[in-house]
């Protein structure tokens, strides 16, 4: 499938999506969210991927939402379209692990577009902010609640309420990502942790998600019964008994997603 705002490449179980609009810094427009979620609902139904990475350029994750898109719609225009709600929603419908690998700017709905995946890893280069109080808007696709959840109230209403950009040392310290490597490193660990990913079983991998993405949702007590349950079941797979199997026998084991 061609798209023309992305550039999406399939190797070794793993998917690499490019954000590419760079005369715009990736600014997130209808056919780039559009074509997003399409991508990534046809890689969530592809047998050869396993394990999807979300990158942009070196200069810039995503930039924001398209102000030039946006500047001169009305509220009957933004709430009658349910602006990017079905983008946003066929994200957080994809099962397989989603990794955003930012470099530059995460600004506004790029920031957003990253705390929806289902962990970041940066760069040294990387500034994440939530900017859009100096357009007299606000974040409009989960910032004020996933950033919240990600870094805590007072540095999620510092971040909202100036407008100020967060650098990699700081996102790293405040639990916005995972891992801060080199530039140039980037997408090559992006893609080594996915391929390790992609090693697993893909049934466990799916539950994990499922259960640690529980946790945003509902109370600690409900969170923990739900984890439970799925640890339950998965003694009903032919992976359980392999991965226990293979490390009583002292081998790797050879998971087959049954
Ligand atoms: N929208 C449209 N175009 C953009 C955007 C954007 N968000 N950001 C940058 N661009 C364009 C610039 O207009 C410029 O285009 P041109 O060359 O045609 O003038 C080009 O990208 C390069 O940008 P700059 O010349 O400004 O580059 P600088 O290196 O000087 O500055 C910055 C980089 C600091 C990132 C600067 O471009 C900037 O401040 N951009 C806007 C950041 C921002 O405010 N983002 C929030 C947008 S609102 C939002 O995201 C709301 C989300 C709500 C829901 C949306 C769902 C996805």
């Amino acid at each position: 499938m061609a798209y023309q705002t992305l550039i999406v490449e399939i190797e070794d179980s793993v998917a690499l999506i490019r954000l590419n609009r760079p005369d715009a810094l990736n600014a997130l427009n209808s056919q780039l969210l559009g074509e997003l979620a399409e991508a990534l609902k046809a890689l969530d139904s592809n047998d050869k991927v396993r394990c999807i990475v979300l990158t942009g350029s070196d200069k810039a994750f995503a930039a924001g939402a398209d102000i030039k898109e946006m500047a001169d719609k009305s509220f009957v225009d933004m709430f009658g379209s349910d602006y990017f709600a079905p983008e946003g929603e066929a994200i957080l419908r994809v099962r397989k692990p989603i990794i955003a690998a930012v470099s530059g700017y995460a600004l506004g709905g790029g920031c957003e577009l990253a705390m929806m995946c289902d962990f970041i890893i940066c760069s040294e280069t990387a500034k994440f902010g939530q900017p859009e109080i100096n357009l007299g808007v606000i974040a409009g696709i989960g910032g004020t609640q996933r950033l919240t959840r990600f870094v805590g109230k007072s540095k999620s209403m510092d971040m909202h309420l100036t407008g100020r950009f967060m650098d990699a040392a700081e996102a790293e310290r405040s639990g916005l990502v995972s891992r801060v490597v080199p530039p140039a490193k980037l997408v090559p660990e992006a893609l080594a942790i996915a391929k390790k990913i992609a090693e697993k079983s893909a049934l466990t991998v799916m539950a994990v998600k499922e259960a640690v993405n529980r946790s945003y949702e509902t109370t600690l007590r409900e969170g923990v019964l739900f984890e439970r349950r799925l640890f339950h079941a998965l003694f009903a797979t032919e992976d359980q008994k392999e991965g226990m199997g293979a490390f009583l026998e002292k081998r790797q084991p050879q998971f087959r997603d049954r």
